[in-house]
């Protein structure tokens, strides 16, 4: 598979290591992977995509890229990375304060709604049913049968990073709160910051996407489709950039 976008800028050849499946016509299960497809259209860089094998990740987290020689792992420093290979920078219109709340915006969905967004698919109504059906489309065939280990070391995790001490309500409510502070940023806008996307569109698009496009019922994923601006956005990235999603 490769992007549908013509290549304006010269760099070294870009693969990109995620799943290679668009669920629920979302750009990827993982925001994290949907966010660096997005930049990458968005910023017209053309790029093969590969399926993720796990043990080449240097950070043993999806995604991650070659560029040229390199093999580089974590959206932000990739994205970080190639806009240091660019001559045009993405961002550069943006004022430092627009930078800030950028920074403040990503860092909240990224290190806070995210966690509620995995406590959100990996509850026990969806573990079996719809979560499973697409997690095990990106396993390798022989760890298919451990999807309970699996099941039981994410919820572990929540409890280690701390989304998994609050109970599901609790948790629920501070990312459909996160999601209604992101509404109210956006406003009538098109982007974030007006009329041009910037870095910080790319997050948002892909956990916007995450939500709503997941099909099993939360509180998060029913207070965010409420927001009419957040589906708007959603719909109009997807219209610019992901014409070839299946649907959504
Ligand atoms: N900060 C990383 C986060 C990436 C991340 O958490 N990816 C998840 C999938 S959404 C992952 O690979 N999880 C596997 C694991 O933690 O073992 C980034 O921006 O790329």
């Amino acid at each position: 598979m490769s992007s549908p976008v013509t290549t304006v800028t010269t760099l070294p050849k870009i693969t990109l290591f995620q799943p290679p499946t668009r669920p629920w016509g979302m750009p990827n299960l993982s925001p994290f992977c949907g966010k660096l497809e997005t930049y990458l259209r968005m910023a017209k860089i053309d790029y093969d995509v590969a399926p993720s094998d796990m043990r080449r990740a240097p950070k043993g987290k999806i995604p991650f890229v070659k560029i040229g020689d390199e093999i580089l792992g974590d959206s932000q420093h990739i994205i970080e990375r190639v806009e240091s290979l660019r001559d045009e920078k993405m961002d550069a219109w943006l004022t430092d304060e627009q930078r800030a709340v950028g920074r403040a915006i990503r860092r909240m969905l990224e290190e806070g709604t995210y966690f509620v967004l995995i406590a959100a698919r990996w509850d026990s109504r969806h573990t079996s049913t719809l979560q499973r059906s697409e997690f095990v489309k990106v396993l390798p065939a022989p760890l298919r049968p451990l999807f309970p280990l699996i099941v039981r070391s994410v919820r572990k995790g929540l409890r280690s990073q701390g989304t998994g001490r609050h109970t599901h309500e609790e948790a629920l409510r501070m990312g459909a709160d996160d999601m209604k502070a992101l509404s109210q940023l956006l406003g009538d806008k098109r982007y974030l910051f007006g009329d041009r996307p910037s870095t910080f569109d790319a997050t948002a698009f892909a956990f916007v996407s995450a939500v709503v496009d997941y099909p099993g019922e939360s509180l998060l994923r029913e207070e965010t489709r409420a927001k009419k601006n957040l589906l708007e956005y959603a719909r109009r990235m997807k219209a610019e950039l992901f014409a070839d999603l299946d649907r959504g």
